[in-house]
């Protein structure tokens, strides 16, 4: 019934029959890739690549480290479709837009979101290469009533007013930080809480410091849109932010952030990150 900027159900119906058309069974778990983390995608077995381009009404993507490809391919035998590439509110797309390859996944009947980011650690406690799995989050986009379900409510989804506390799976989680430990990266393992602000500038050094007085651990551009959508219409989630940049909090200081230096950051992971997120699915039971 909505139909705010071309992404009503009958758009998204589209593009979900397309990608039906290119895979032969159904995903179960759908992975976004955070910036220069499309590599997740290359623990896919008997990967099959759809280009966004050819995918009818599918956004695209315009930032560096998101290619701009859709994977579905085979974690351990469990089915899973995987994002080369997310799209962000500072690229000019609606917030619908976004989130569309959400609904989509849904409608393509996947069950679980694994969702990734590049993050800024505001944590004074975390390091360039940690990992934090995202145990709530603050939407600033949403306090000034900028929200991906703005508009009247597609009941074929889920419920006008719904909850986003427990939004990221306490099990998971719990599975997550025993796998973290085995791998021997329990030391640079956080759980912690996501910020969205709007970007494309880095934060100031008093934005830093006032979302250090309201306990947020990481600072990013993305990801609490599809976590919305995706809890809206039942889809369990479970996040983590890797940790690409400090976020600088001295005034005067001559460290300037810069996307470069994120990319760099999870080149330098992408072994320990796709061993990380093999094991998280292997231990979730799809089978
Ligand atoms: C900044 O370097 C970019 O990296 C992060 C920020 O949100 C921003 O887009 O990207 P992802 O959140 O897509 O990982």
């Amino acid at each position: 019934p909505i139909d705010e900027d071309g992404f009503s159900l009958t758009h998204l119906q589209k593009a979900t029959s397309y990608i039906k058309g290119k895979i032969p069974s159904s995903p179960r778990i759908l992975i976004i890739c955070g910036s220069g983390l499309g590599i997740l995608a290359d623990s896919l077995q008997s990967p099959i690549v759809i280009p966004y381009g050819d995918i009818p009404n599918f956004p695209e993507s315009t930032i560096k480290g998101h290619s701009g490809q859709l994977v579905f391919g085979t974690i351990s035998g469990i089915n899973v479709l995987c994002m080369k590439g997310r799209f962000h509110y500072y690229e000019g797309h609606s917030l619908k837009k976004i989130t569309s390859p959400v609904r989509i996944a849904k409608l393509l009947g996947v069950e679980l979101l694994i969702i990734t980011n590049a993050a800024g650690g505001v944590n004074q406690k975390y390091k360039v290469g940690d990992i934090m799995l995202i145990k709530d989050h603050i939407n600033f986009l949403g306090f000034a009533g900028t929200h991906p379900l703005r508009g009247l409510n597609d009941d074929d989804f889920g419920d006008r007013f719904f909850p986003v506390n427990r939004s990221y799976d306490k099990n998971i989680r719990k599975i997550a930080v025993e796998i973290g430990q085995s791998l021997g990266i329990g030391p640079n393992l956080h759980e912690g809480v996501y910020a969205m602000v709007g970007g494309p500038n880095y934060e100031s050094p008093s934005e830093v410091r006032a979302l250090r007085t309201l306990n947020v651990d990481a600072v990013g551009m993305s990801t609490i849109p599809e976590v919305l959508v995706a809890k809206h219409c039942g889809l369990k989630v479970f996040g983590f932010s890797l940790i690409t940049n400090e976020c600088v909090a001295d005034y005067d200081s001559e460290k300037q952030p810069n996307h470069e230096e994120v990319l760099a950051a999870v080149n330098s992971r992408t072994q320990q990150l796709k061993d990380f997120v093999i094991k998280v699915i292997e231990k979730c039971n799809f089978n």
